[in-house]
Protein backbone atom coordinates (compact mmCIF):
# COMPACT_ATOMS: atom_id res chain seq x y z
CA UNK A 1 0.00 0.00 0.00
CA UNK A 2 2.85 2.51 1.14
CA UNK A 3 4.30 1.83 -1.83
CA UNK A 4 1.71 2.10 -4.25
CA UNK A 5 1.34 5.56 -2.86
CA UNK A 6 5.12 6.26 -3.32
CA UNK A 7 5.09 5.08 -6.82
CA UNK A 8 2.07 7.26 -7.44
CA UNK A 9 3.83 10.21 -5.92
CA UNK A 10 7.11 9.48 -8.00
CA UNK A 11 5.41 9.25 -11.11
CA UNK A 12 3.26 12.19 -10.21
CA UNK A 13 5.75 15.05 -11.78
CA UNK A 14 7.00 12.80 -14.87
CA UNK A 15 3.49 14.00 -15.99
CA UNK A 16 4.00 17.44 -14.82
CA UNK A 17 6.62 18.35 -16.86
CA UNK A 18 5.26 17.47 -20.40
CA UNK A 19 6.13 20.49 -22.44
CA UNK A 20 5.22 21.67 -26.02
CA UNK A 21 7.02 19.91 -28.90
CA UNK A 22 7.10 22.36 -31.85
CA UNK A 23 8.42 19.60 -34.16
CA UNK A 24 5.73 17.01 -33.01
CA UNK A 25 2.73 20.00 -33.27
CA UNK A 26 4.23 20.79 -36.74
CA UNK A 27 4.25 17.25 -37.78
CA UNK A 28 0.22 16.81 -37.10
CA UNK A 29 -0.41 20.31 -37.87
CA UNK A 30 1.54 19.47 -41.85
CA UNK A 31 -0.54 15.93 -42.26
CA UNK A 32 -3.90 17.46 -40.92
CA UNK A 33 -3.29 20.78 -43.04
CA UNK A 34 -1.20 19.95 -46.33
CA UNK A 35 0.03 22.25 -48.50
CA UNK A 36 -1.51 24.99 -46.81
CA UNK A 37 2.33 26.71 -46.56
CA UNK A 38 1.43 30.48 -45.60
CA UNK A 39 -0.53 29.38 -42.47
CA UNK A 40 2.18 26.12 -41.32
CA UNK A 41 4.98 29.27 -42.02
CA UNK A 42 2.91 31.90 -39.50
CA UNK A 43 2.22 28.95 -36.86
CA UNK A 44 5.97 27.39 -37.15
CA UNK A 45 7.59 31.44 -36.47
CA UNK A 46 5.29 31.81 -33.47
CA UNK A 47 5.77 28.22 -31.78
CA UNK A 48 9.40 28.43 -32.42
CA UNK A 49 9.57 32.07 -30.32
CA UNK A 50 7.28 31.33 -27.84
CA UNK A 51 8.53 27.45 -26.51
CA UNK A 52 10.66 28.91 -23.98
CA UNK A 53 8.73 31.06 -22.14
CA UNK A 54 5.57 28.82 -22.34
CA UNK A 55 7.40 25.74 -21.35
CA UNK A 56 7.50 27.58 -18.20
CA UNK A 57 4.22 27.45 -17.71
CA UNK A 58 2.94 23.96 -17.13
CA UNK A 59 -0.99 25.38 -17.10
CA UNK A 60 -0.67 26.21 -20.73
CA UNK A 61 0.57 22.71 -21.64
CA UNK A 62 -2.11 20.93 -19.23
CA UNK A 63 -4.98 23.25 -21.27
CA UNK A 64 -3.57 22.43 -24.48
CA UNK A 65 -3.33 25.65 -25.55
CA UNK A 66 -0.96 25.65 -28.49
CA UNK A 67 -2.90 22.98 -29.76
CA UNK A 68 -6.16 25.22 -29.32
CA UNK A 69 -4.60 28.25 -30.38
CA UNK A 70 -3.39 27.27 -33.81
CA UNK A 71 -6.78 25.96 -34.67
CA UNK A 72 -9.63 28.72 -36.49
CA UNK A 73 -12.67 28.67 -34.11
CA UNK A 74 -14.52 28.32 -37.42
CA UNK A 75 -14.40 28.71 -40.81
CA UNK A 76 -16.97 29.61 -43.01
CA UNK A 77 -16.52 29.21 -46.70
CA UNK A 78 -19.25 30.08 -49.31
CA UNK A 79 -19.98 30.66 -53.01
CA UNK A 80 -20.31 34.36 -54.58
CA UNK A 81 -22.26 34.43 -57.98
CA UNK A 82 -22.40 37.60 -59.77
CA UNK A 83 -23.36 39.06 -62.69
CA UNK A 84 -20.63 41.28 -64.47
CA UNK A 85 -21.15 43.81 -66.98
CA UNK A 86 -21.86 41.67 -70.05
CA UNK A 87 -24.26 39.80 -68.45
CA UNK A 88 -22.55 36.68 -67.70
CA UNK A 89 -22.89 34.81 -64.31
CA UNK A 90 -19.36 34.96 -62.77
CA UNK A 91 -18.84 32.47 -59.48
CA UNK A 92 -15.83 33.18 -56.56
CA UNK A 93 -15.03 32.10 -53.47
CA UNK A 94 -16.12 33.95 -49.90
CA UNK A 95 -14.51 33.19 -46.57
CA UNK A 96 -14.47 34.33 -43.31
CA UNK A 97 -12.62 33.04 -40.39
CA UNK A 98 -13.04 33.87 -36.67
CA UNK A 99 -10.23 32.59 -35.09
CA UNK A 100 -9.97 33.28 -31.49
CA UNK A 101 -11.99 35.57 -29.54
CA UNK A 102 -10.38 35.22 -26.33
CA UNK A 103 -9.93 38.97 -25.96
CA UNK A 104 -12.69 40.34 -27.90
CA UNK A 105 -14.80 40.02 -30.90
CA UNK A 106 -13.39 38.11 -33.80
CA UNK A 107 -11.55 41.36 -35.81
CA UNK A 108 -9.67 41.19 -38.87
CA UNK A 109 -9.88 42.81 -42.73
CA UNK A 110 -11.07 41.05 -46.02
CA UNK A 111 -8.69 40.56 -48.56
CA UNK A 112 -10.52 40.37 -52.43
CA UNK A 113 -7.08 39.19 -54.83
CA UNK A 114 -6.67 36.63 -57.00
CA UNK A 115 -4.22 34.91 -55.01
CA UNK A 116 -6.52 34.26 -52.02
CA UNK A 117 -6.72 30.63 -50.77
CA UNK A 118 -7.46 29.46 -47.54
CA UNK A 119 -4.11 28.61 -46.47
CA UNK A 120 -3.26 32.82 -46.95
CA UNK A 121 -6.81 33.82 -45.23
CA UNK A 122 -5.29 31.26 -42.38
CA UNK A 123 -1.90 32.89 -42.02
CA UNK A 124 -3.64 36.34 -41.91
CA UNK A 125 -5.96 35.46 -39.43
CA UNK A 126 -3.61 33.87 -36.99
CA UNK A 127 -1.12 36.93 -36.93
CA UNK A 128 -4.36 39.31 -36.38
CA UNK A 129 -4.72 37.58 -32.82
CA UNK A 130 -1.49 38.48 -31.81
CA UNK A 131 -1.08 41.52 -33.38
CA UNK A 132 -4.74 42.95 -32.21
CA UNK A 133 -3.19 41.37 -28.66
CA UNK A 134 -0.58 43.92 -29.03
CA UNK A 135 -2.56 46.69 -29.34
CA UNK A 136 -4.14 47.03 -26.26
CA UNK A 137 -7.30 47.30 -27.07
CA UNK A 138 -9.75 44.47 -26.92
CA UNK A 139 -10.20 42.27 -30.05
CA UNK A 140 -10.29 39.21 -31.02
CA UNK A 141 -8.63 37.47 -34.39
CA UNK A 142 -10.78 37.20 -37.78
CA UNK A 143 -9.80 37.36 -41.23
CA UNK A 144 -11.81 36.44 -44.47
CA UNK A 145 -11.89 37.54 -47.67
CA UNK A 146 -12.22 35.96 -51.83
CA UNK A 147 -10.70 35.38 -54.80
CA UNK A 148 -12.45 37.84 -56.38
CA UNK A 149 -10.00 40.55 -58.08
CA UNK A 150 -11.71 44.18 -58.03
CA UNK A 151 -8.57 45.55 -60.24
CA UNK A 152 -9.89 46.18 -64.23
CA UNK A 153 -13.82 45.80 -62.80
CA UNK A 154 -16.26 48.33 -62.72
CA UNK A 155 -17.66 50.09 -59.85
CA UNK A 156 -21.18 48.00 -60.80
CA UNK A 157 -19.26 44.89 -60.74
CA UNK A 158 -18.08 45.90 -57.60
CA UNK A 159 -20.92 46.57 -56.17
CA UNK A 160 -22.75 43.41 -57.09
CA UNK A 161 -20.18 41.29 -55.87
CA UNK A 162 -19.43 43.14 -52.42
CA UNK A 163 -23.50 42.88 -52.33
CA UNK A 164 -23.77 39.19 -52.78
CA UNK A 165 -20.56 38.61 -50.60
CA UNK A 166 -22.62 40.04 -47.61
CA UNK A 167 -25.69 38.18 -48.98
CA UNK A 168 -23.52 35.36 -47.05
CA UNK A 169 -21.39 37.16 -44.32
CA UNK A 170 -23.96 39.21 -42.98
CA UNK A 171 -25.43 36.06 -40.93
CA UNK A 172 -21.79 35.76 -39.35
CA UNK A 173 -20.88 39.14 -38.05
CA UNK A 174 -21.99 41.99 -35.86
CA UNK A 175 -20.39 44.94 -33.63
CA UNK A 176 -19.80 42.66 -30.74
CA UNK A 177 -19.00 39.35 -32.63
CA UNK A 178 -17.21 40.26 -35.96
CA UNK A 179 -15.97 43.37 -37.10
CA UNK A 180 -14.58 42.68 -40.78
CA UNK A 181 -12.37 45.59 -42.54
CA UNK A 182 -10.29 46.04 -45.73
CA UNK A 183 -7.15 44.30 -46.70
CA UNK A 184 -5.53 44.35 -50.10
CA UNK A 185 -8.21 44.69 -52.68
CA UNK A 186 -10.75 46.89 -50.18
CA UNK A 187 -10.65 50.18 -49.46
CA UNK A 188 -13.65 52.63 -48.32
CA UNK A 189 -15.40 51.52 -51.96
CA UNK A 190 -15.49 48.15 -51.01
CA UNK A 191 -16.04 49.08 -47.34
CA UNK A 192 -18.78 51.11 -48.41
CA UNK A 193 -21.02 48.78 -50.59
CA UNK A 194 -20.52 45.59 -48.11
CA UNK A 195 -21.66 48.34 -45.49
CA UNK A 196 -24.87 49.46 -47.66
CA UNK A 197 -25.79 45.69 -47.88
CA UNK A 198 -25.05 44.78 -44.42
CA UNK A 199 -27.48 47.62 -43.30
CA UNK A 200 -30.11 46.48 -45.53
CA UNK A 201 -29.87 42.77 -44.34
CA UNK A 202 -29.93 43.73 -40.55
CA UNK A 203 -32.08 46.47 -40.13
CA UNK A 204 -29.36 48.02 -37.86
CA UNK A 205 -26.67 50.79 -38.45
CA UNK A 206 -24.00 49.55 -36.06
CA UNK A 207 -19.89 49.22 -35.97
CA UNK A 208 -20.09 46.01 -37.73
CA UNK A 209 -17.62 47.05 -40.38
CA UNK A 210 -14.62 49.39 -39.78
CA UNK A 211 -12.42 51.65 -42.31
CA UNK A 212 -15.90 52.91 -43.08
CA UNK A 213 -16.31 56.83 -44.96
CA UNK A 214 -16.59 59.55 -42.53
CA UNK A 215 -20.04 60.67 -43.22
CA UNK A 216 -21.06 57.04 -42.02
CA UNK A 217 -19.51 56.50 -38.65
CA UNK A 218 -15.89 56.13 -40.22
CA UNK A 219 -12.59 57.21 -37.97
CA UNK A 220 -10.32 60.25 -38.91
CA UNK A 221 -7.05 59.05 -39.78
CA UNK A 222 -7.76 55.49 -39.93
CA UNK A 223 -6.92 55.41 -44.19
CA UNK A 224 -3.61 56.62 -42.85
CA UNK A 225 -3.04 54.55 -39.89
CA UNK A 226 -1.35 51.27 -41.05
CA UNK A 227 1.38 53.95 -42.80
CA UNK A 228 1.70 56.18 -39.67
CA UNK A 229 1.95 53.83 -36.97
CA UNK A 230 4.40 51.66 -38.97
CA UNK A 231 6.44 54.92 -39.32
CA UNK A 232 6.15 55.70 -35.35
CA UNK A 233 7.42 52.64 -34.41
CA UNK A 234 10.29 52.32 -37.10
CA UNK A 235 11.50 56.14 -35.16
CA UNK A 236 11.18 54.36 -32.19
CA UNK A 237 12.87 51.52 -32.90
CA UNK A 238 15.71 53.94 -34.05
CA UNK A 239 15.92 56.27 -31.42
CA UNK A 240 15.77 52.89 -28.73
CA UNK A 241 19.20 52.39 -30.71
CA UNK A 242 20.51 56.07 -30.82
CA UNK A 243 19.27 57.10 -34.43
CA UNK A 244 17.90 59.58 -35.77
CA UNK A 245 15.35 58.90 -38.80
CA UNK A 246 15.83 62.45 -40.62
CA UNK A 247 18.07 61.81 -43.14
CA UNK A 248 17.74 58.18 -44.16
CA UNK A 249 16.83 56.88 -47.03
CA UNK A 250 13.94 54.69 -47.66
CA UNK A 251 12.92 51.60 -49.97
CA UNK A 252 8.77 50.95 -49.80
CA UNK A 253 7.23 48.36 -51.93
CA UNK A 254 4.02 48.44 -53.48
CA UNK A 255 2.28 51.74 -54.19
CA UNK A 256 -1.04 51.20 -52.72
CA UNK A 257 -3.14 52.39 -49.39
CA UNK A 258 -0.14 51.12 -47.11
CA UNK A 259 2.77 52.84 -49.10
CA UNK A 260 1.26 55.98 -49.50
CA UNK A 261 0.40 56.32 -45.59
CA UNK A 262 4.16 54.87 -44.80
CA UNK A 263 5.77 57.14 -47.74
CA UNK A 264 3.52 60.50 -46.38
CA UNK A 265 4.77 60.11 -42.58
CA UNK A 266 8.42 58.99 -43.53
CA UNK A 267 8.61 62.41 -45.86
CA UNK A 268 6.78 63.97 -42.97
CA UNK A 269 9.63 62.96 -40.38
CA UNK A 270 12.56 64.28 -42.86
CA UNK A 271 13.65 61.11 -44.26
CA UNK A 272 13.80 59.96 -48.10
CA UNK A 273 11.52 57.94 -49.71
CA UNK A 274 13.33 56.73 -53.28
CA UNK A 275 11.50 53.78 -54.40
CA UNK A 276 8.09 52.47 -55.01
CA UNK A 277 6.97 49.01 -56.26
CA UNK A 278 4.63 47.19 -58.75
CA UNK A 279 4.02 43.31 -59.97
CA UNK A 280 5.61 45.04 -62.77
CA UNK A 281 8.46 46.34 -61.09
CA UNK A 282 10.02 48.99 -59.34
CA UNK A 283 10.80 53.23 -59.51
CA UNK A 284 13.87 54.35 -58.19
CA UNK A 285 13.42 58.35 -57.34
CA UNK A 286 16.55 60.12 -55.49
CA UNK A 287 15.00 62.91 -55.04
CA UNK A 288 12.38 61.49 -52.87
CA UNK A 289 8.72 60.23 -53.44
CA UNK A 290 7.45 63.57 -52.03
CA UNK A 291 4.75 66.09 -52.39
CA UNK A 292 2.39 66.05 -55.85
CA UNK A 293 4.61 62.80 -56.03
CA UNK A 294 2.42 61.39 -52.90
CA UNK A 295 -0.63 62.63 -54.00
CA UNK A 296 -0.03 61.10 -57.55
CA UNK A 297 0.18 57.32 -55.89
CA UNK A 298 -3.74 57.96 -54.78
CA UNK A 299 -3.83 58.76 -58.64
CA UNK A 300 -1.73 56.04 -59.69
CA UNK A 301 -4.29 53.27 -57.35
CA UNK A 302 -7.43 54.86 -58.59
CA UNK A 303 -6.28 53.76 -61.73
CA UNK A 304 -7.62 49.79 -63.12
CA UNK A 305 -3.69 49.45 -63.74
CA UNK A 306 -1.74 46.99 -61.25
CA UNK A 307 1.42 48.94 -62.20
CA UNK A 308 4.09 51.45 -61.22
CA UNK A 309 5.55 52.28 -64.23
CA UNK A 310 3.43 55.48 -65.30
CA UNK A 311 5.38 56.78 -62.17
CA UNK A 312 8.76 57.03 -64.00
CA UNK A 313 7.16 58.43 -67.49
CA UNK A 314 5.25 60.82 -65.42
CA UNK A 315 8.45 61.97 -63.19
CA UNK A 316 11.49 61.20 -65.03
CA UNK A 317 13.08 58.51 -63.22
CA UNK A 318 14.78 54.98 -63.51
CA UNK A 319 12.27 52.16 -63.96
CA UNK A 320 13.40 48.83 -63.31
CA UNK A 321 11.06 46.22 -65.04
CA UNK A 322 10.49 42.56 -63.01
CA UNK A 323 12.45 43.30 -59.82
CA UNK A 324 12.05 44.21 -56.27
CA UNK A 325 13.43 47.33 -54.72
CA UNK A 326 15.56 45.82 -52.35
CA UNK A 327 18.97 45.56 -54.66
CA UNK A 328 18.87 49.56 -53.61
CA UNK A 329 21.50 50.93 -51.25
CA UNK A 330 19.54 52.26 -48.28
CA UNK A 331 19.60 52.87 -44.62
CA UNK A 332 15.81 51.44 -44.20
CA UNK A 333 13.49 49.31 -45.76
CA UNK A 334 9.74 48.96 -45.88
CA UNK A 335 7.78 46.30 -47.72
CA UNK A 336 4.14 47.26 -47.51
CA UNK A 337 3.17 45.13 -50.34
CA UNK A 338 2.13 41.55 -49.48
CA UNK A 339 3.41 38.14 -47.38
CA UNK A 340 7.21 36.91 -48.65
CA UNK A 341 7.74 39.93 -50.65
CA UNK A 342 11.16 40.02 -49.61
CA UNK A 343 13.43 36.67 -49.48
CA UNK A 344 16.99 35.16 -48.21
CA UNK A 345 18.46 36.94 -51.12
CA UNK A 346 17.06 40.11 -51.00
CA UNK A 347 18.03 40.04 -47.05
CA UNK A 348 21.89 39.38 -48.35
CA UNK A 349 21.92 42.34 -50.80
CA UNK A 350 19.89 44.53 -48.28
CA UNK A 351 22.78 43.52 -45.69
CA UNK A 352 26.00 44.24 -47.89
CA UNK A 353 24.41 47.48 -48.72
CA UNK A 354 24.40 48.41 -45.26
CA UNK A 355 20.93 48.69 -44.56
CA UNK A 356 20.41 48.99 -40.57
CA UNK A 357 16.87 48.80 -39.99
CA UNK A 358 13.98 46.52 -41.50
CA UNK A 359 10.11 47.13 -40.77
CA UNK A 360 7.70 45.06 -42.42
CA UNK A 361 4.42 47.09 -42.30
CA UNK A 362 3.21 44.40 -44.92
CA UNK A 363 1.66 40.94 -43.25
CA UNK A 364 4.64 38.07 -43.28
CA UNK A 365 6.55 40.42 -45.71
CA UNK A 366 9.60 38.51 -45.24
CA UNK A 367 10.48 34.78 -45.52
CA UNK A 368 12.09 32.83 -42.58
CA UNK A 369 15.44 32.74 -44.25
CA UNK A 370 15.53 36.81 -44.92
CA UNK A 371 14.19 36.87 -40.87
CA UNK A 372 17.01 34.92 -39.81
CA UNK A 373 19.66 37.14 -41.90
CA UNK A 374 17.90 40.12 -40.52
CA UNK A 375 18.55 38.68 -37.00
CA UNK A 376 22.15 36.92 -36.86
CA UNK A 377 23.56 40.41 -38.55
CA UNK A 378 22.23 42.34 -35.73
CA UNK A 379 19.63 44.21 -37.64
CA UNK A 380 16.90 45.82 -36.58
CA UNK A 381 13.47 43.96 -37.78
CA UNK A 382 10.15 45.05 -36.56
CA UNK A 383 7.74 41.93 -37.82
CA UNK A 384 4.29 43.14 -39.42
CA UNK A 385 2.56 42.09 -36.25
CA UNK A 386 3.80 44.64 -34.44
CA UNK A 387 4.87 47.00 -37.02
CA UNK A 388 1.57 47.45 -39.20
CA UNK A 389 -1.08 47.20 -36.04
CA UNK A 390 -1.09 50.46 -36.39
CA UNK A 391 -4.23 50.34 -38.84
CA UNK A 392 -6.12 47.19 -36.67
CA UNK A 393 -5.70 49.70 -33.70
CA UNK A 394 -7.27 52.25 -35.22
CA UNK A 395 -10.03 50.27 -36.33
CA UNK A 396 -10.36 49.32 -32.86
CA UNK A 397 -10.78 52.92 -32.30
CA UNK A 398 -13.51 53.58 -35.21
CA UNK A 399 -15.19 50.72 -32.90
CA UNK A 400 -15.18 52.71 -29.66
CA UNK A 401 -16.42 55.63 -31.70
CA UNK A 402 -19.32 54.24 -32.85
CA UNK A 403 -20.26 52.37 -29.67
CA UNK A 404 -20.23 55.86 -28.41
CA UNK A 405 -21.85 57.40 -31.08
CA UNK A 406 -19.83 60.18 -31.51
CA UNK A 407 -16.61 61.04 -33.41
CA UNK A 408 -13.18 62.12 -32.55
CA UNK A 409 -11.10 64.90 -33.98
CA UNK A 410 -8.10 63.80 -35.87
CA UNK A 411 -5.18 65.06 -33.37
CA UNK A 412 -7.33 62.67 -30.68
CA UNK A 413 -7.04 59.70 -32.56
CA UNK A 414 -3.44 60.16 -33.76
CA UNK A 415 -2.53 61.16 -30.15
CA UNK A 416 -4.14 57.48 -29.12
CA UNK A 417 -2.79 55.89 -32.21
CA UNK A 418 1.24 57.27 -31.18
CA UNK A 419 0.24 55.61 -27.37
CA UNK A 420 -0.49 52.61 -28.83
CA UNK A 421 2.32 52.39 -31.05
CA UNK A 422 4.51 53.59 -28.22
CA UNK A 423 2.86 50.58 -26.09
CA UNK A 424 3.60 47.87 -28.97
CA UNK A 425 7.05 48.76 -29.18
CA UNK A 426 7.72 48.66 -25.08
CA UNK A 427 6.35 45.21 -25.31
CA UNK A 428 8.34 44.08 -27.73
CA UNK A 429 11.60 45.43 -25.51
CA UNK A 430 10.70 44.33 -22.54
CA UNK A 431 10.34 40.64 -23.95
CA UNK A 432 12.60 41.00 -26.63
CA UNK A 433 15.49 42.20 -25.39
CA UNK A 434 18.63 39.95 -25.41
CA UNK A 435 22.25 39.59 -22.92
CA UNK A 436 23.67 41.24 -25.41
CA UNK A 437 21.55 44.17 -25.57
CA UNK A 438 20.15 43.85 -29.04
CA UNK A 439 15.91 43.57 -29.24
CA UNK A 440 15.22 40.30 -31.28
CA UNK A 441 11.48 42.26 -32.34
CA UNK A 442 10.10 39.23 -33.27
CA UNK A 443 10.41 37.08 -30.28
CA UNK A 444 9.26 39.81 -28.10
CA UNK A 445 6.07 40.71 -30.11
CA UNK A 446 5.20 36.60 -30.23
CA UNK A 447 5.76 36.53 -26.82
CA UNK A 448 3.47 39.48 -25.39
CA UNK A 449 1.20 38.76 -28.31
CA UNK A 450 1.19 35.32 -27.30
CA UNK A 451 1.02 35.23 -23.48
CA UNK A 452 -1.62 37.77 -23.20
CA UNK A 453 -4.24 35.48 -25.34
CA UNK A 454 -2.95 32.20 -23.29
CA UNK A 455 -3.91 33.35 -20.36
CA UNK A 456 -7.45 34.63 -21.30
CA UNK A 457 -8.09 31.11 -22.65
CA UNK A 458 -6.79 29.64 -19.63
CA UNK A 459 -8.91 31.91 -17.91
CA UNK A 460 -12.09 30.86 -19.80
CA UNK A 461 -11.75 27.39 -19.43
CA UNK A 462 -12.19 24.63 -22.18
CA UNK A 463 -14.08 26.18 -24.78
O1 LIG B 1 -3.90 43.26 -41.56
C1 LIG B 1 -4.57 44.08 -40.92
O2 LIG B 1 -4.33 44.32 -39.72
C2 LIG B 1 -5.68 44.74 -41.60
N1 LIG B 1 -5.88 44.49 -42.77
C3 LIG B 1 -6.56 45.70 -40.86
C4 LIG B 1 -7.63 44.96 -40.14
C5 LIG B 1 -8.67 45.83 -39.47
O3 LIG B 1 -9.57 45.25 -38.85
O4 LIG B 1 -8.60 47.06 -39.55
Amino acid sequence: MQLKTTLRKAVKPLNLVSVMNVEKLMQQLEAKHPGEAEYLQAVREVLITVEDVYNQHPEFEKAKIAERIVEPDRIFTFRVPWVDDRGEVQVNLGYRIQFNNAIGPYKGGLRFHSSVTLSILKFLGFEQIFKNALTTLPMGGGKGGSDFNPRGKSDGEVMRFCQAFMTELWRYIGPDTDVPAGDIGVGAREIGYLYGMYKKLAHEHTGVLTGKNLEFGGSLVRPEATGFGGLYFVKQMLETAGQSIEGKTIAISGFGNVAWGAATKATQMGAKVVTLSGPDGYIYDPDGVSGEKIDYMLELRATCNDVVAPYAEKFGVKFVPGRRPWEVKTDIALPCATQNELNGEDAQRLIDNGVICVGEISNMGCTPEAIDLFINNKIMYGPGKAVNAGGVATSGLEMTQNAMHLCWPADEVDARLHRIMADIHAQCVKYGRQPDGYINYMKGANIAGFMKVARAMLAQGVV
